[in-house]
């Protein structure tokens, strides 16, 4: 399998982040990415090459202009006031202030864009968002020449990213604009499969009300995990997109038995639906030692996961997400795609 990447995401580094009252480094850093291409290359898993340049049409399709052209002048506003450590959300729009209409002012902008205070800006930002945009695309493009798979190593991740508003170390969601393109390039229908440990909420307020874009979600129970206010059971899509939409919220400290099940379970739904071509949105923040997530899988399940997902015998997408215990998050994502290969 081919593996895109591009040291591009390295500037995007630095950030910060306030657990329990301590600011601490932002666990989604550039060592996540480095580790996970060291062992594409320990492994031989296959060549690596570097992404095309692509255009942001395709990207137009699933987000909002003005918040595209946001996220990419984002770093110059903040510095043309004079600031220069991250660029960072502290005041949001929520119910019973007005959302609807946009600011003017940097700290503003930063609010109306986004959800959390997950995803904030430095020099290199704009610069990784549009080489991990990139390298989604030239993935699909491999899958749509006619590749069994291809590898997109994306950093920074995509699926907490909305059609208007970044978040959680998201800012495109690069699996969906993926499955937009494939869309476009052929696909009459698309699943986007996130088993990242966290609900895909941006992902899924982006295809809810269609359906040709099946979206299924296997993560930590929103009532007691990040991102919290969406990912229950009972979101099964909108209008024409009704049926389409598909979330497995388990429990912390959820094992290998429990989500293997669940897995099978995502697996009939998406077999039953014929897609054209699988999109994964590839976490391994469900693994036992990750420090920020609550699921109990051991580095021996993720090949097990790549095989049954090769059993499904549809081209196949992977794009890089979560996964913070960094020592491990190579062998165990590296192992999905080894799984799928011998699958
Ligand atoms: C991104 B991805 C809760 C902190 C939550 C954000 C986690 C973002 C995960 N105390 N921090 O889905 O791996
Ligand atoms: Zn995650």
């Amino acid at each position: 399998m081919k593996t895109v990447y591009s040291t591009d995401h390295a500037g995007h580094s630095g950030h910060l982040e306030l657990i329990a009252g301590k600011i601490v480094p932002g666990f989604e850093s550039p060592s996540r990415a480095d580790f996970i291409h060291e062992r594409v290359l320990e492994t031989r898993l296959g060549p690596v090459i570097a992404p095309d340049e692509h255009s942001l049409d395709t990207a137009h399709k699933v987000h909002d202009a003005d918040y595209l052209a946001f996220l990419e002048q984002a770093w110059a506003r903040w510095t043309a006031e004079g600031q220069s450590g991250p660029a960072m959300p502290f005041v949001w729009p929520t119910r019973g202030l007005r959302g609807d209409v946009a600011p003017t002012n940097i700290e503003a902008l930063l609010g109306f864009y986004s959800f959390d205070g997950g995803a904030s800006f430095v020099e290199g930002t704009w610069k990784a968002i549009k080489s991990s945009h990139d390298t989604a695309l030239t993935a699909a493009g491999l899958v749509a020449d006619g590749e069994r798979a291809a590898f997109a190593l994306c950093r920074p991740p995509g699926h907490h990213a909305g059609s208007r508003f970044s978040g959680g170390y998201c800012y495109i969601n690069n699996a969906s604009v993926a499955a937009q393109w494939l869309r476009d390039n052929g696909a009459a229908r698309v699943t986007i499969l996130d088993i990242d440990y966290h609900h895909g909420n941006g992902t899924q307020e982006i295809f809810y009300r269609r359906d040709d874009v099946q979206v299924i979600n296997l993560h930590g129970d929103p009532h007691t995990e990040y991102p919290f206010f969406l990912g229950n059971a009972d979101e099964c899509g909108e209008g024409s997109g009704d049926g389409f939409n598909h979330n497995f919220p388990m429990p912390a400290g959820t094992g290998w038995d429990d989500w293997s099940a669940a897995l099978g379970e995502a697996l009939k739904r998406l077999a039953s639906y014929k897609p054209d071509a699988v999109v994964i949105s590839l976490g391994v923040d469900t693994f036992e030692r990750d420090p920020i997530s609550h699921f109990k899988l051991k580095t021996e399940h993720y090949p097990a996961i790549g095989a049954r997902l090769a059993a499904l015998g549809l081209p196949t997408l992977f794009v890089m997400k979560g996964g913070y215990a960094v020592e491990e998050i190579g062998i165990n994502a590296v192992g999905v795609l080894t799984g799928f290969e011998k699958g």
